[in-house]
């Protein structure tokens, strides 16, 4: 109860409490979001590049399987040998007869790679000329010189090489080989697989989900027209999906795959533009529930290193949810902290405000009476003559003594002499105004300031005192007079002048025989 009662603030505790709370509660707030955002970024950080090396151990394991398939099933004596035939004639039939035959040799093989992860196996001459594609046989003669880099550099330099390319059909992670027959290089041969297998083997250890989009201006320059529907466009505005990519996913269906585009798409629109990897945390009650989802996008650069197209995956992330969760707490923790801190504070300065308080009371209040002593009304004074001088106020001033206290103390003892002090000190406050100033001088003399009162009002108070105390019945002394000493202030005059007046009328009552009130004007 006590401490509740030491909580009823006045208004300027009651303020210090709010400014100290109001400002701990915004650093808090400062706090934790920067750690939440440093966290975030953190987390983004981490799952950017730990996206990035799922794909890259992928794409290099996939890159080996085709390696292996290469050696032991592509790279045969009789396939050279066609190979070698077919760069070395210009006669139609007998190419279209070496095609079909590297059709027939191969096609069980192509079947079966395709059950793994091969989406192309497609020979071409040497000059970049597509010689058989076993995903569409009946397309072939066309050169690719422009097209396909990569059959570029594998002419040029005759050498293996691995990058992802966008074709007239498909687009795909590409392995390049050279073809050496005696010697001489007779052709290339390409074994390439899709951005779906790397999905599925990501997959194959998590539940994120994946969609893959590759550059608008890729769809419209390099891809046969008629096979442009491979691709439909996307939320976002450079990228145009791959139809194929574009499945039910493990944790994601489809039409909630379109929602957080549509909601992304502006968000991401700058990064996007930068053609680099990020990562970003999205929340939607609405689609997602209270699951927060980490969503990367890794860009996927062609031989030239150009970013061509974007793999877009996104995975449930529990430990930013454990993070956020942990912040709201951390942030409600703080809160009571400040709380405390302001309270504390707050009470801490009310008690010194108390203390000064009571120390300025102490100083200027007597202790016996409990009303000014001198040097409280001479504080008090120097503020109310300066103030009713300049604005030409009317003030008085009652000096009092009592007559043959001397003798009270003498007949009863000094502790009742006490006990009249205060209980004329009581009467006298009872019967004057809470705007008056009443001071104990020293010894039984004492002083009423009266604000705005005239010299005529103050006579009749003081007559009205001399009344009451003479009629008061002390019992110890059954009788008690005072003399009244009244003067009202004069221009120019300051405190010490009217109260040195005012005494000097006071002496005058004592000497016209005591229980009376002696102003100016009966003087006059
Ligand atoms: P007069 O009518 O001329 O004023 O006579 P007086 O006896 O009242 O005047 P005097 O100045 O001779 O005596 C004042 C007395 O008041 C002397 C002192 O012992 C007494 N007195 C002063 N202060 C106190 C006090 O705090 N308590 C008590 N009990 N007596 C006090
Ligand atoms: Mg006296
Ligand atoms: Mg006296």
């Amino acid at each position: 109860m006590k401490f509740l009662k030491k909580l009823r603030m006045n208004k300027t505790t009651l303020y210090i409490f709010l400014s100290f709370f109001l400002t701990l509660q915004t650093l808090s707030y400062i706090y934790v979001t920067i750690q939440e955002n440093k966290a975030i970024n953190f987390l983004e950080k981490k799952s950017e590049n730990n996206f990035n090396e799922q794909v890259k151990f992928s794409s290099n394991y996939l890159t080996k399987l085709s390696q292996m398939l290469y050696d032991t099933v592509i790279n045969t004596e009789s396939m050279k040998n066609i190979m070698a035939a077919a760069s070395q004639t210009k006669d139609k039939k007998t190419l279209a007869k070496l095609r079909k035959k590297l059709y027939e040799e191969d096609i069980a093989s192509f079947n079966y790679m395709k059950t793994k992860f091969v989406r192309q196996l497609h020979f071409h001459l040497p000059g970049s000329i597509s010689f058989l594609r076993f995903h569409r046989p009946n397309k072939f003669g066309d050169s690719l010189v422009g097209v396909r880099p990569t059959l570029e550099y594998v002419n040029e330099h005759r050498q293996f090489v691995h990058a992802f390319e966008e074709g007239r059909i498909f687009n795909g992670f590409r392995n390049v080989y050279p073809i050496f027959k005696g010697g001489s290089f007779v052709g290339t041969v390409e074994i390439s697989y899709s951005f779906t297998a790397i999905q599925e083997m990501i997959q194959e250890v998590n539940n994120s989900s994946f969609l893959f989009l590759i550059n608008n201006d890729i769809v419209t320059t390099k891809v046969f027209e008629e096979e442009t529907n491979n691709y439909i466009k996307s939320e976002f505005e450079a990228l145009s999906y791959d139809k194929k990519a574009l499945i039910d996913q493990k944790e994601l269906d489809l039409d909630q795959l379109h929602a957080i585009n549509a909601q992304i798409a502006s968000l991401v629109k700058e990064q996007l533009r930068k053609k680099e990897s990020f990562s970003i945390l999205f929340h939607n009650e609405e689609i997602l529930g209270s699951r927060t989802l980490t969503i990367n996008f890794l860009p996927i650069k062609n031989l030239y290193h150009k970013q061509v197209a974007y793999i877009i995956n996104y995975e449930f992330d529990t430990i930013v949810d454990l993070v956020i969760s942990r912040n709201k707490t951390l942030l409600i923790s703080l809160t009571f902290l400040s709380l405390f801190i302001s309270l504390l504070v707050s009470i801490m300065v009310q008690h010194f405000m108390h203390k000064e308080q009571s120390v300025y009371r102490i100083a200027t209040h007597d202790t016996l009476t409990n009303i000014y002593n001198r040097y409280g009304l001479a504080e008090v004074m120097k503020q109310k003559v300066g103030e009713f001088q300049r604005f030409q106020r009317k003030l008085s001033v009652i000096f009092f003594d009592i007559d043959h206290f001397k003798s009270v103390n003498d007949t009863y003892g000094h502790d009742v002499g006490d006990e009249v002090l205060k209980k004329l000190t009581s009467i006298v406050s009872l019967n004057i105004r809470s705007s008056d100033i009443f001071a104990r001088w020293g010894g039984e003399e004492f002083v009423i300031m009266l604000p705005e009162t005239s010299l005529h009002d103050a006579i009749i108070l003081a007559e009205k005192l001399r009344e009451i105390i003479e009629e008061h019945d002390f019992t110890q002394p059954p009788t008690l007079t005072c003399s009244f000493g009244v003067t009202e202030i004069e221009e120019g005059e300051d405190e010490k002048a009217l109260l040195k007046r005012a005494d000097e009328l006071l002496y005058r009552a004592k000497e016209l025989g005591r229980n009376c009130v002696i102003s100016d004007v009966k003087l006059k």
